[in-house]
């Protein structure tokens, strides 16, 4: 299979130096490599990490209480044609990140790819311990890593054509197709718009019920169970037939034992396994058409760093279909 590559090195969707660094230190670990040796993909990438210097703009005052509101828009502009140019080939993307706001990029890019390839709405897996939904006047940071989502189903809007008002109708996710793994720091604001909008979310309450509820009948472990549950309770809302899958997997999601070196830890997370078992099931659905891994910073809590990008790679690997024999 075909496999475009984006690696983006931007990290002005929040204040934290060093995630910047993380598709170089991903690539170095070996992850392409592994996914082109073991996993036999045909890789297509420009071989360069994309720091899109040349897109910020110098003078970018908060806006809507945004900050770098300019800087977050060109760049996801420039990102959004680089993925829906791999996409609409029929071409498996993977985005390296940076930090979460590149989703607004990446999944505006596959979304309108999927429109146009296959006359069909995407829909979105959003692996996180945020909700990353934050309309802009009620986000607590003002960081746009916390909004991403929030712009791509347009309950956030802005009009001005530098600061996201390039999104058009193709690039929109339908509130009713993303579904939320993982959440466990989810702000005021954003808990009323899940409710008021109906977003499906499968917190670690939920996975906590799931895997105890079912461990009795299962065996020798709770998770296949659990993840089967989350995945057909959430097909059954879709469709009968399950639509193209984006997966935007924040490593956050996972604990911080397993993934240390993020900006936002939130303990209480996903184990590896679990975060890799996620991924596998979504693989199998075999309607995936699309991964972000973001948030990994290999510049914070220096002894996780390592951990971290193995974390990583293992993540992508999962969802890119390794498995075990
Ligand atoms: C918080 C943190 N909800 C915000 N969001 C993070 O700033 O909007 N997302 N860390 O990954
Ligand atoms: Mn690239
Ligand atoms: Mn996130
Ligand atoms: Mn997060």
């Amino acid at each position: 299979q075909q496999l475009g590559v984006v690696a983006v090195g931007f990290n002005g969707g929040q204040m934290k130096k060093g995630v910047e660094a993380a598709p170089m230190a991903l690539i170095e670990a070996g992850l392409l490599t592994q996914l082109q040796e073991d996993l036999e993909y045909e890789i297509h990438h420009d071989n360069t990490v994309h720091y899109y210097e040349n897109d910020i703009p110098a003078e970018d005052p908060d806006h809507r209480n945004m900050k770098k509101p300019r800087a977050v828009s060109a760049v996801t502009e420039r990102l959004s044609s680089q993925v829906y140019n791999y996409a609409k080939d029929g071409k498996f993307v993977l985005t390296l990140g940076g930090d979460h706001s590149i989703a607004i990029g990446t999944i505006s890019g596959t979304g309108k790819a999927i429109r146009e390839r296959l006359g069909r709405e995407m829909a979105v897996i959003w692996v996180d311990a945020h909700a990353d939904i934050n309309v802009p006047e009620m986000s607590p940071s003002g960081n746009i890593h916390g909004m991403p989502m929030a712009f791509l189903t347009r309950l956030a809007r802005e009009e001005r054509r530098d600061i996201f008002g390039w999104l058009q109708d193709e690039h929109i996710v339908n509130t009713n197709k993303l579904v939320y793994i993982g959440l466990r720091d989810v702000d005021r604001g954003e808990k009323k718009l899940l409710r008021e909008h109906g977003i499906k979310a499968f917190s670690m309450h939920d996975i906590d019920r799931y895997v105890i509820f079912y461990l009795p009948s299962s065996g020798y472990t709770g998770l296949p169970i659990m993840v089967l549950v989350v995945l057909s309770r959430w097909r059954s809302l879709i469709s009968a037939m399950t639509p193209p899958i984006h997966l935007s997997f924040d490593v956050d999601a996972l604990d911080p034992q397993w993934a240390p070196s993020t900006g936002t830890p939130v303990r209480g997370g996903l184990t590896l396994r679990e975060g890799d078992f996620i991924c596998e099931c979504v693989h199998q659905t075999g309607n995936l058409v699309a991964m972000d891994l973001v948030e990994v910073n290999p510049s914070l809590e220096s002894v996780g760093a390592a951990e971290t990008i193995r974390a990583g790679c293992s993540l992508v690997r999962s969802a890119l279909g390794d498995t075990l024999l």
